[in-house]
């Protein structure tokens, strides 16, 4: 019987995958209209800075029992006091589950329940985060390296942004007196 090759690779020290069925994303600034509160400093920057990139592993079609294997890289950054993040978003299937794990750098984690109470998660090298169904989640860089996040979830789950769009989270991470923190 032949032994084949493994789909992907994943380098841990690097935080790097890769592989034929890897994509490859980049979110960059001038896709995050609305994001960040000082609209003034978001207009004043480069709306081609690259805010974060995400490789993701997708074997087959979504489907129901499938997975997804990805790594989120968040750059290191600030839209005026407020730390570079991801978008955020709920699961479209709301009872999605997700687990995320930290690689390389360092952040926070905001999870979003749907009566928008939120918690808040550090993440850091070996930090792993469950994150249960009908939770919205966003990432944060608070470092000064690119914080790398790996991820695995549910092909089928799909993302919801316009919950977020519409009405943001309830908290902000901004640097204050050279700390990170939450308001
Ligand atoms: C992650 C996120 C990734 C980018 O793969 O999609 O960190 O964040 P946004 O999707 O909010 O832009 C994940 O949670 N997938 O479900
Ligand atoms: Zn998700």
């Amino acid at each position: 019987m032949n032994i084949l090759q493994a789909q992907a690779f994943f380098d841990g020290a690097s935080a790097t995958l890769s592989g034929a069925k890897v994509v490859h994303s980049r979110k960059k600034l001038k896709e995050l209209p609305g994001v960040f509160a000082d609209s003034g400093a978001f207009a004043r920057m480069d709306p081609e800075t690259v805010v974060y990139e995400v490789d993701a592993h997708q074997e087959g079609e979504a489907q129901e029992g499938g997975l997804l294997f990805g790594i989120s890289h968040v750059h290191p950054g600030k839209v005026g006091d407020e730390f570079f993040m991801t978008k955020g978003h709920y699961h479209a299937l709301r009872n999605r589950a997700e687990y995320y794990w930290g690689l390389g750098g360092e952040g926070l984690l905001l999870l979003m329940q749907e009566d928008r109470s939120v918690r808040v998660e550090r993440v850091c090298p070996g930090s792993l985060h469950y994150i249960p169904g009908n939770v919205a989640h966003r990432l944060v860089n608070t470092g000064l390296e690119t914080l790398h996040v790996g991820a695995c979830w549910p092909s089928d789950a799909g993302h919801d942004y316009q919950a977020i769009t519409d009405a943001g989270f309830p908290a902000r991470v901004v640097e204050k007196d050279g700390r990170a923190v939450v308001i």
